[in-house]
């Protein structure tokens, strides 16, 4: 890292929180390989069967007090609390240990376990009980909430506030996602057409690592404090 960068946009993804023991999404023995994801990342899926849908996501959601922030979520703190100049994270994750390493200020794109959206009102509540039940949204009432997720096909949160970060930013760098889902995927091409350097940081090659001017390879409770410390200078 030559002279500190004056803005950055972060993203990440599942492979930040895998040393926390949370199950990626493509790796071996993900997610995606103990279910169809039409079936529980689709709204046609929850459609067709709710009970499963909701089901999926309340373990997910109750699994999330077994597990812990790692270094590399405390790094990010580190970064958000010391780092001069603009910073956004944006993350992929629907799970809380950014907020639980230290970051407050979280940008969750695609939605958050510990949420609520109620389909008859609309309004989104913090919640982090089970929803099969049907229990009745706590402000009309009505027991039609579902995961405050974003599932594929569906518009992820906070576009135009991304979009204008990385048309201004000055490095662009991506943590522990595989670059498979759009249109988190395609941030590094807006940010290499804002001139922003860019930064991936990896288990391995994502399938979009030859648009990064700079690629770096291991886990990332490695990678993260290190690069941190770069960019703090130490
Ligand atoms: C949309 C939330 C319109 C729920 C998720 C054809 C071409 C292009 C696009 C499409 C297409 N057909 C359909 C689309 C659109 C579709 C899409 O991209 N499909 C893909 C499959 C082709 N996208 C959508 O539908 C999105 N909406 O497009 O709306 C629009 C368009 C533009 C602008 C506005 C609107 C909505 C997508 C959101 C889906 N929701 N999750 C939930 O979590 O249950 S997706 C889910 O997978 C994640 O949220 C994440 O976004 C995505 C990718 O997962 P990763 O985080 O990358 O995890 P993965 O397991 O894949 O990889 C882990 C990586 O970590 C690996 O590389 C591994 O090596 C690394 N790793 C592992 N361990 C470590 C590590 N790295 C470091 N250290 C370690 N220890």
């Amino acid at each position: 890292m030559t002279d500190q960068p004056k803005s950055i946009v972060i993203l990440t993804g599942a492979g930040i929180s895998a040393e926390s023991g949370i199950d990626t999404f493509r790796d071996a023995g993900g997610l995606w390989e103990k279910h169809q994801v039409e079936d529980v990342a689709t709204p046609e899926g929850f459609a067709r069967d709710p009970d499963l849908v909701l089901g999926f996501y309340d373990l997910r959601r109750a699994a999330l007090g077994k597990v812990h922030p790692n270094e590399a979520h405390r790094a990010l703190a580190r970064l958000e609390r010391e780092f001069p100049g603009e910073l956004l994270l944006v993350t992929q994750n629907v799970d809380d240990l950014h907020e639980r390493g230290g970051s407050d200020r979280v940008l969750h794109m695609h939605g958050e376990l510990k949420s609520a959206l109620c389909q008859s009102c609309g309004i989104r509540t913090p919640w982090d009980a089970a929803m099969s039940n049907r229990p009745p949204c706590p402000v009309c009432q009505a027991p039609t909430l579902r995961p405050d997720v974003v599932w594929f096909g569906e518009m992820p949160y906070q576009m135009e506030r991304i979009y204008a970060a990385l048309s201004q930013c000055d490095l662009f760098v991506s943590i522990g996602t595989s670059g498979a889902v759009y249109p988190a995927a395609g941030f590094v091409q807006d940010a290499r057409a804002a001139r922003a350097a860019t930064l991936e940081l990896n288990l391995e090659p994502s399938e979009g690592t030859h648009h990064f001017t700079e690629a770096r390879h291991g886990p990332a409770g490695e990678l993260v404090p290190q690069w941190v410390d770069e960019v703090l200078g130490g």
